[in-house]
């Protein structure tokens, strides 16, 4: 059934989200504190890249389905999608999600449904939103209905995976998650599975918390393989043979703002209790500095006393645009903090704060000691050795995504050194 829907919060969740029931039929106003992103999704531009984003904007605007401006309006749903980032002392903050649900309350109306999309500390619905929606002076769970339907897409497949994951539909009450259920299966083609909105809170920051666990062991296996003369990629991928095992990789850290951020919130929630939670934040927060240490060992046992490096890859994950909280940032500073030199070169970033940063590849090579490969881009899988070579001052490699082709590289003249390799 068709239905009006106020979405506040266009990020990289929200403006995909409002586009799509705009899309599916329903009457969508979105929301944002930030003026200018405003302006241009009203001039029909985009302030974020998602592929298949611009045209479905487009559509949305073009058909009168959806509108946006800077204040909420009356609605039958709001759903909110707003950042939960964490302070600089690890724990969350609350705020936007706070004052994005103060911002609706003037304008809830009995029989109204409230959906929270962002990713949260469990117990926010209960503690931070609930306290802000009794102020309409509703009755909550009789007149006024509340859910947490978090997210589980991926950067770059967002339009996909919108549609064809299942989703957890936390309600704070049967009939709360009902009604989510049901605007949800507009074009959600994935089971709904229904629970109470605590629940959901915990599942979704557990699927991020599984991921750094399994990452961070990933990394301490690369260590201690590393150690011992066995290559680690090789002995995971036997590994995973096994049907019920399925270890993830190793790299230079965890980037991104889901996986290194949702684990705090459960170390704050239980700090006693949450042990190999934050020891394995700790592990992938150190492996920046571990890669640092291994490019400089590498240099100096080849009698390079002031290298120069060229580091390949500024994204936090292969062939996207996005740096937010990328581990190449932490691998540079620790780069420097070693007094080495170092210039990158990432194809997809176009605008970023670096000092030492090229568009060019050649200038990057330009006499530099050592490659260093710290993201698994496509165009750096693709790259001909043999092409680049003559730059350099020495030709070293060293991957830390396994991702080059160590043989058409040795055949070139290459030394390859490979994060969690025996041969490093
Ligand atoms: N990484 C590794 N080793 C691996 C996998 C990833 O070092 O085996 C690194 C990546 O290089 C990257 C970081 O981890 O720096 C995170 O990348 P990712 O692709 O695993 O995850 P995100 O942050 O892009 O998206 C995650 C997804 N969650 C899960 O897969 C459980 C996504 O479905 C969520 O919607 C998103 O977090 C979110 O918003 O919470």
């Amino acid at each position: 059934m068709k239905k009006t829907i106020c979405v506040v919060g266009l990020g990289y969740i929200g403006l995909p989200t409002a586009v799509m029931f705009s899309n599916h039929g329903h009457i969508v106003h979105g929301v944002d504190v930030n003026a200018k992103a405003v302006e241009k999704l009203q001039n029909k531009q985009l302030h974020i890249e998602e592929e298949g984003l611009q045209e479905r904007l487009n559509k949305a605007i073009d058909s009168g389905n959806l509108t946006v401006s800077t204040t909420a309006q009356k609605a039958d749903v709001f759903i909110i999608a707003v950042p939960s980032p964490i302070k600089p002392d690890k724990t969350a903050d609350l705020e936007y999600v706070r004052t994005a649900t103060a911002s609706i309350v003037p304008f809830v109306e009995a029989g109204n449904l409230v959906i929270l999309e962002s990713t949260v500390p469990p117990k926010t619905v209960e503690h931070v939103m609930l306290p802000e929606l009794v102020k309409s002076g509703l009755a909550i769970g009789d007149e006024l209905f509340v859910s947490h339907s978090p997210e589980r897409v991926i950067p770059g497949r967002v339009f996909e995976e919108l549609v064809s994951n299942d989703r957890i539909i936390g309600g704070i009450n049967p009939k709360s998650a009902t009604m989510t259920t049901e605007l949800y299966s507009s074009f959600v083609k994935g089971k709904m599975h229904e629970t109470d909105a605590t629940t959901a809170e915990l599942v979704k920051v557990m699927e991020n918390t599984y991921r750094d666990v399994n990452i961070a062991f990933a990394n301490e296996l690369a260590k201690i393989a590393g150690n011992i003369g066995v290559n680690i990629w090789e002995a995971i991928k036997l590994a995973n043979y096994h049907p019920r095992v399925n270890i993830h990789t190793p790299g230079p850290g965890v980037g991104g703002h889901c996986i290194a951020v949702d684990p705090w919130f459960l170390v704050e929630l239980d700090q006693q209790n949450a042990q190999i939670i934050h020891l394995a934040r700790s592990t992938n927060d150190g492996m920046p500095a571990y890669t640092a240490q291994l490019a400089k060992d590498v240099l100096k046992a080849k009698g390079i006393e002031q290298p120069k490096i060229a580091v390949l890859g500024l994204a936090f994950k292969g062939n996207i645009d996005d740096m937010r909280e990328s581990p190449s940032m932490e691998v540079i500073e620790q780069l420097h903090e070693r007094n080495i030199d170092y210039i990158a070169f990432d194809p997809h970033i176009k605008e970023n704060n670096l000092e030492k940063q090229t568009q060019q590849l050649e200038v990057a090579l330009d006499k530099a000691d050592a490659i260093l490969i710290l993201t698994d881009h496509q165009v750096f899988k693709d790259l001909d050795p043999t092409v680049l070579k003559d730059q350099m001052n020495h030709s070293i490699i060293i991957d830390t995504k396994n991702c080059i082709n160590r043989r058409t590289w040795e055949k070139a003249g290459y030394e390859v050194f490979v994060l969690g390799d025996s041969k490093n």
